[in-house]
């Protein structure tokens, strides 16, 4: 059984909408959670080590950390197509895009949020604006991060590329506007959605 400890309009979105595109059985516990205006609180039955949404429970283990957890997935469940499988010359492109949200385009972000100075080379991710550059050279070329075909990478990137335009987080482009309504416009996106009331 998969267990998703969740919290409506966070980041645990990603994995419902995951799940949904993979239409695979599934429950959610919604936890709560510490929420950015002081709000909330840590719930003790979530297996989070800090606490935080999403974590998953696959008979009685937890997977945490979205990259972890979508990784996790896909290759429990490589016949939804939806992630290259290892020997797939774009397996290293999607494990790059992976690791790429919550190593380099979540930091850049909030760095900038928050007025933040980037030091060039001190920092282990980009600087805002060359972030913002990769993303729009690389969806120029291509509809999805790996091409053709839709993967879990649109669903993580994409997803929060979506929610930083959303919020005037991160500037928004024709490139990163059509890409951001492409994915959004998928039925497992929707009932996400409707699900979190978002
Ligand atoms: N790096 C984590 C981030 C998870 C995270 O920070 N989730 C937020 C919700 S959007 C949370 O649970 N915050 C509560 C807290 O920090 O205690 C991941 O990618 O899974």
């Amino acid at each position: 059984m998969l267990t998703l400890f969740h919290a409506p309009k966070s980041r645990s979105a990603s994995i419902v909408w995951l799940l949904e595109e993979l239409g695979v059985p599934y429950e959610t516990k919604v936890v709560n959670i510490r929420r950015a205006d002081g709000s909330g609180g840590r719930n003790p039955t979530n297996p989070h080590p800090h606490g935080k949404v999403p974590c998953l429970e696959h008979d009685g283990q937890p997977v945490f950390e979205i990259a972890a957890i979508t990784l996790y997935l896909t290759d429990l469940f490589p016949d939804a197509k939806l992630a290259p499988r290892v020997g797939d010359p774009k397996r290293g492109e999607y494990l790059s895009w992976l690791a790429y949200r919550p190593g380099v385009l979540e930091p850049a972000m909030m760095m900038r949020r928050l007025s933040v100075t980037h030091v060039q080379g001190a920092m282990g991710w980009a600087e805002a604006g060359e972030v913002e550059e990769v993303l729009n050279s690389a969806l120029s070329r291509r509809k999805y991060l790996l091409g053709d075909e839709f993967s879990a990478a649109d669903i993580s990137v994409g997803g929060t590329i979506n929610f930083l335009m959303s919020f005037k987080l991160m500037n928004e482009t024709p490139v990163l506007r059509d890409y951001a309504a492409r994915i959004t416009a998928r039925p497992a996106f929707k009932r996400m959605t409707e699900r979190d009331g978002a």
